[in-house]
């Protein structure tokens, strides 16, 4: 008879791998899992009550706000709130981050970025969505956390992990000792370990990225996906498109299968749509310790300066090689390169 171990009991089994064990991060990685069990609960039966639809409220990204999103970030930022192991949360639908000032948290060390639903545009048609969370821990240790103890660059992270509410919703995350997956198992209310040891494939068949803004990609971004549809067998192309419009799905997808996530920048988005803080640099650490590999097209995410809190990023996640091919056509294609090649023949000339 297989064991189930529960997020709990591996999260405590876990604890000793992490330098500060002094169940600190135990009971905020316990605090993420018990916020995403109510928010499952609610997605799970949106069709049937009236918590779909437009909120008629817009964020600080100027995206109209959908009902599951404000409901979402509430419980997030209560369970945070109430757990005393956070000091600031910076979320997604929050212009300002979260100071949690409060008797339990007088003593929280960890910051915690969310995007409490990504993908909620989604939601009315059942397509999966997803919650992803970054955490840090503080650097000053006196006083009041302020907005230097978040604009941490992606490599300070102590753990970042996603839920996916998908066929089946999964909480996937890492302290920087490898990737694990628990699956909800709805008859006893528990996450349950499905994934041990989750690891990117190299290399993959499947390319995600939006098309319909092919006109304004990049030189680079246009020639890989031309590359991606190249027939060629030795190399298994031409690949799959396959893209949801939620990062969480397309990239768990990649993450089990192999493959690509782009979002570069666009005309509509000259620095990228992709938010940095709560939405690449989480994502990136995932895949960074499941193997896989993350950058802007040119520099790795992790290690991105960090500026702003909703500050935004162009970004190329997933399978290593497939990474590494889009990351040289970037760069044998970027402006400078074009300019100088041009320049170069304008002088042969
Ligand atoms: P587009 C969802 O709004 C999101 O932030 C990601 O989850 C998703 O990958 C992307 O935006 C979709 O953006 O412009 O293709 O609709």
């Amino acid at each position: 008879m297989k064991v189930t171990r529960t997020l709990g009991q591996f999260i405590i089994e876990k604890q000793a791998d992490f330098p500060y064990a002094k169940g600190e991060l135990s009971r905020l990685l316990r605090d993420i899992g018990i916020a995403a069990k109510i928010v499952n609960r609610e997605i799970s039966k949106a069709g049937l009550v009236d918590i779909l639809g437009e909120a008629g409220t817009t964020n600080v990204q100027g995206e109209c706000q959908k009902k599951l999103d404000i409901y979402a970030n509430e419980q997030f930022i209560s369970a945070l709130q109430s757990g005393g192991e956070c000091c600031i949360v910076v979320s997604e639908e929050n212009d300002e981050y979260i100071y949690i000032d409060s008797e339990i948290s007088k003593d929280a060390k960890y910051i915690v970025a969310i995007d409490p639903l990504d993908g909620s545009s989604n939601i009315d048609v059942n397509v999966g969505v997803g919650t992803i969370f970054s955490i840090y821990r503080r650097k000053s240790v006196e006083g009041k956390a302020t907005l230097e103890d978040v604009l941490q660059r992606g490599t300070e992270q102590v753990a970042a992990g996603y839920v996916i509410y998908g066929s089946s919703t999964m909480l996937v995350y890492t302290t920087g000792k490898g990737v694990n997956g628990f699956t909800l198992d709805p008859s006893i209310g528990e996450f349950c370990l499905s994934h041990p040891e989750m690891r990117v494939p190299e290399d993959g068949m499947i390319y995600s990225i939006n098309e319909g803004y092919y006109a304004h990609f990049p030189d680079g971004v246009k020639k890989y996906i031309k590359y991606c549809q190249v027939e060629d067998d030795a190399t298994n192309r031409p690949y799959t498109s396959r893209y949801t419009g939620s990062m969480v799905a397309d990239l768990h997808r990649n993450m089990i299968k192999g493959g690509i996530f782009i979002y570069p920048i666009t005309a509509s988005a000259p620095k990228g749509k992709l938010r940095l803080v709560y939405e690449c640099n989480p994502m990136a650490y995932i895949i960074e310790q499941a193997g896989g590999k993350a950058s802007n097209g040119y520099q790795r995410i992790l290690e991105l300066e960090v500026t702003d809190l909703h500050q935004r990023s162009a970004i190329f996640i997933g399978s290593e090689n497939m990474v590494k091919k889009a990351e040289e056509m970037m760069t044998c294609f970027s402006p400078q390169v074009m300019k100088k090649n041009f320049e170069g023949v304008a002088v042969i000339q």
